[in-house]
């Protein structure tokens, strides 16, 4: 893949400088963007399609990590986890959406493996190396193979919420170890959030019943006093919509489309939002690199501003 491309960084210290144009990351086929900012850096986690496709599905073994002082030059830091990682599974692939947030100087990395669930890693530095603290999943649900994009904030009184789900939205109160959770609350700790049309919007769905636009992809964060769920909605392909709340716990109210859908879009969408210097930047993938194959997704960023009221102005993703 490297040597097709017309790709213009430089070879650094065994990393690779990254210019910024979209795609960000033209070295490997990278989705479900989640980025982090830890002491003046952004750490990008994605996942990794790989280069040859089994059984035309995603075909996902491993997480990326890159990272960026100034949403510029962005260093490759490669792999940092993999499903190797879990001595327990016995599988090779599912290496889906991750998302990384730190905690008392660790690292914790959440990610679902495809059909198994949601678990997690810590590290002792936002680049690894992770391992795995449990030796067993997190989340002890009956529903695994909707278990998929965990979603995590800790709230200004430093509970933790993590979310996750396709095409239901839960949530756990994470215990301060972020390795465990509350068990007093909803099913056995976990608790659903109900999918209404006023919280997420309404669509009919394929049997004609009434429904809401979220699928999946969900990506939960507070800013100036207000929870943020934004999600890939509806499909395929997905666009990306987003609910808000004034408790990180709901309930939510839906307040329409960040990124319509568009041919050079992959048939899945997935956002990641931050602040970052001044700047608020919403990353997504598409399907550019790859020209147009949906299951080798590439991770691209455009930069927004936030109207007055908070609420998030229509996106328009970068043709290339
Ligand atoms: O990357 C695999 C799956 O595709 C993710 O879990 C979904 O959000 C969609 O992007």
């Amino acid at each position: 893949l490297f040597s097709k491309l017309s790709w213009m960084g430089t070879l650094l210290l065994g990393t690779f400088a990254i210019q910024a144009q979209n795609p960000i990351v033209q070295t490997y086929f990278t989705a479900d963007p989640a980025p982090m900012v830890h002491d003046g850096t952004v750490y990008l986690y994605t996942s990794h399609d790989e280069d040859s496709t089994v059984n035309n599905f995603f075909t996902m073994y491993d997480w990326r990590c890159y990272s960026s002082k100034d949403m510029v030059n962005w260093t490759d830091h490669g792999a940092v986890a993999s499903l190797k990682n879990f001595k327990w599974l016995d599988k090779t692939n599912g290496a889906w959406a991750v998302q990384c947030i730190e905690r008392n100087g660790k690292f914790y990395l959440y990610v679902p493996i495809h059909g198994e669930g949601i678990s997690v890693l810590v590290a002792d530095a936002p680049t690894g190396p992770f391992r795995d603290p449990l030796g067993k999943r997190l989340i002890e649900s009956d529903h695994l193979w909707q278990d998929i994009d965990p979603t995590v904030a800790i709230d200004d009184d430093g509970q933790a919420y993590l979310y996750w789900g396709n095409p239901s939205l839960w949530y756990v109160k994470l215990n301060e170890d972020m390795v465990s959770y509350d068990k007093s609350i909803g099913d056995n700790g976990i608790v659903s959030i109900e999918m209404t049309a006023e919280a997420f919007g309404a669509k009919t769905g394929r049997d004609g019943k009434p429904g809401t636009t979220y699928t999946e992809g969900p990506w939960f964060y507070k800013r100036n006093g207000l929870f943020y769920m934004v999600y890939a909605a509806e499909g395929i392909p997905e666009y990306i919509a987003y609910s808000t709340a004034t408790s990180p716990m709901g309930p939510w109210t839906y307040r329409g489309h960040i990124m319509k859908r568009a041919d050079h879009l992959a048939f899945t969408n997935h956002a990641g939002i931050i602040d970052f210097m001044g700047n608020s930047y919403f990353f997504y993938h598409d399907h550019s690199l790859s020209k147009g194959q949906g299951f080798k997704r590439s991770t691209s960023v455009e930069q927004f501003a936030y109207n007055a009221d908070g609420s998030i102005p229509l996106i328009t993703p970068t043709k290339t």
